[in-house]
């Protein structure tokens, strides 16, 4: 990576309550570990509908809003805090488009989406929303500083 590059950049990923049902956590957590991101915060919770509201604020004029949030406190999340270079658009492109019908074979929703309204993940959409979600979601002392780089216990 190039000196000048942001390593830390930081994204909020949630697998919502459709993808912890289907058994799609370790599917979903494999996909951003194996392209080389860093896992600095993680957590399973039942949101409470306050801070389901709070997280899809920007939609709270829309008509779904209601059923968006009741979807997302109807059971567990897994929320994750990933870090590294270009993360918050990277991580949009594997997650794939919000209609899982116009979302690419290859990406987590055109892999795994069925349903417009449970389309298995979020991930924050720019830099503004990631550190707005990440507060949100995770005290500051819950995510890890630490290096990936290679230690003398590994070949
Ligand atoms: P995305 O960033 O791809 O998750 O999509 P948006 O932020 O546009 O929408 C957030 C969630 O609202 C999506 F997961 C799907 C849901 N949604 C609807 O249910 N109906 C709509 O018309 C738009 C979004």
């Amino acid at each position: 990576a190039m000196a000048t590059a942001n390593n830390k950049e930081r994204s909020f990923i949630m697998i919502k309550p459709d993808g912890v049902q289907r058994s799609l956590i370790a599917d979903i957590i494999k996909r951003f570990e194996q392209k080389g991101y860093k896992l600095i915060g993680i957590k399973v919770l039942v949101p409470a509908k306050q801070l389901a509201e709070a997280h899809y604020e920007e939609h709270a004029q829309r008509p779904f809003f209601q059923k968006l949030v009741s979807f997302l406190s109807s059971g567990a999340v897994v929320a994750m805090v990933w870090e590294g270079q270009e993360v918050i658009k990277f991580s949009r492109n594997m997650i794939g488009a919000t209609n899982p019908l116009a979302s690419a074979p290859g990406t987590i929703r055109g892999d795994f989406g069925v349903d417009f309204g449970h389309n298995v993940i979020h991930g924050s959409d720019s830099l503004t929303s990631a550190e707005r979600e990440i507060a949100l979601w995770f005290k500051s002392e819950e995510l890890a500083q630490y290096d990936l780089t290679m230690q003398a216990w590994t070949y």
